[in-house]
């Protein structure tokens, strides 16, 4: 069991509802992220044939893994290279893994996100009683490896419906700008916008897998185009920080053009009280179809929800 160092304040609350972002400085036991970086790396590192098939089939228990760097070399040839989410004048170089739903079958990777320091700030930001594990994503950019995360909204992608989802970032190496360092766009959570899910591959083209259903939801805006039309906020950020965001709020990362230094990090989200299942249309998650609830089903009916707040005694 690790608890926060410290408690989040009101200020940061405020922040949080207002801006749809709060960074929280040196928060989490470094401890904690210690056995954090054991279990990424050990993910990272697995021994896997596994790609895309379990976002293609919705029928995963192992979670997806995608090397989006190795996705984007096959493509650089016949690709504009301003619209491939790579930085300006650079090609891939080194691994870009993005891992989904690692917690479904890492149990020591769950165990850190239920019994870690993440559940307590999520309920005390989204004023929530209890916490449900939902999922999360990891992701390794190596040095050089400079694809960009597009800008994108978290709903869209995910089998949930409700206000309080909550997703934490958290970041096990040093993180600068150089290295892949997060950005928001502030108050964007509050537009009442649900964004056609990106295929991060490019950096405004819409996923293509067969069977989802996109009706109803809104172009990306031009973002990048127009960066002073937004209100962006882009974070360095250190271990023990965690950088959290309302599921609606609009987020992406830059590359790592860094010669030498590796930016691992992890998104783990959770579903605060009003929030239930919901088989969105457009959701890609690799559990699509296995998870086993009906719309508007309790997340507690499921085991693969795991209850993080209050503490199990
Ligand atoms: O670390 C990244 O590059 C992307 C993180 C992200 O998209 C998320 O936390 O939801």
């Amino acid at each position: 069991m690790f608890d926060t160092t410290r408690s989040v304040t009101d200020a940061e609350k405020a922040m949080y509802e207002r801006d749809g972002v709060v960074a929280l400085g040196n928060i989490c036991p470094l401890d904690w992220v210690d056995e954090f970086r054991v279990a990424l790396d050990e993910v990272f590192n697995r021994d896997t044939a596994t790609g895309r098939e379990g976002l293609m089939t919705g029928e995963s228990r192992a979670g997806s893994r995608v090397d989006i760097a190795e996705r984007m070399s096959g493509l650089l040839a016949e690709h504009d290279g301003s619209t491939l989410a790579v930085e300006p004048d650079r090609v891939p170089e080194g691994r870009n893994i993005v891992e989904t739903d690692a917690c479904s079958w890492h149990e020591g990777l769950r165990e850190l996100h239920v019994s870690g320091p993440l559940p307590e700030i999520v309920a005390a930001l989204t004023r929530s009683e209890r916490v449900n594990l939902y999922s999360d994503q990891l992701f390794m950019k190596e040095p050089g490896s400079s694809v960009r995360t597009p800008w994108h909204q978290d709903k869209p992608y995910w089998l949930l419906q409700g206000s309080k989802v909550a997703v934490c970032w958290i970041p096990v190496d040093e993180v600068t700008v150089a290295s892949g360092a997060m950005g928001y766009v502030a108050g964007s959570h509050r537009w009442g916008k649900v964004f056609k899910p990106n295929d991060f591959v490019t950096m405004k083209g819409t996923l293509n897998i067969p069977g989802l259903d996109f009706d109803g939801l809104d172009d990306l805006p031009d973002i990048d185009d127009r960066p002073d039309d937004f209100d962006i906020r882009r974070y360095e950020a250190s271990p023990g920080d965690v950088i959290v965001h309302h599921w609606m709020t609009l987020h992406g990362s830059l590359g790592n053009v860094s010669a030498e230094r590796l930016r691992r990090a992890a998104s783990v989200r959770f579903a605060g009280d009003d929030v239930t299942f919901y088989k969105r249309p457009s959701s890609p998650e690799p559990f699509r179809n296995t998870v086993g609830l009906e719309d508007g089903d309790d997340l507690d009916d499921a085991d693969r929800f795991p209850r993080a707040w209050p503490r199990r005694l």
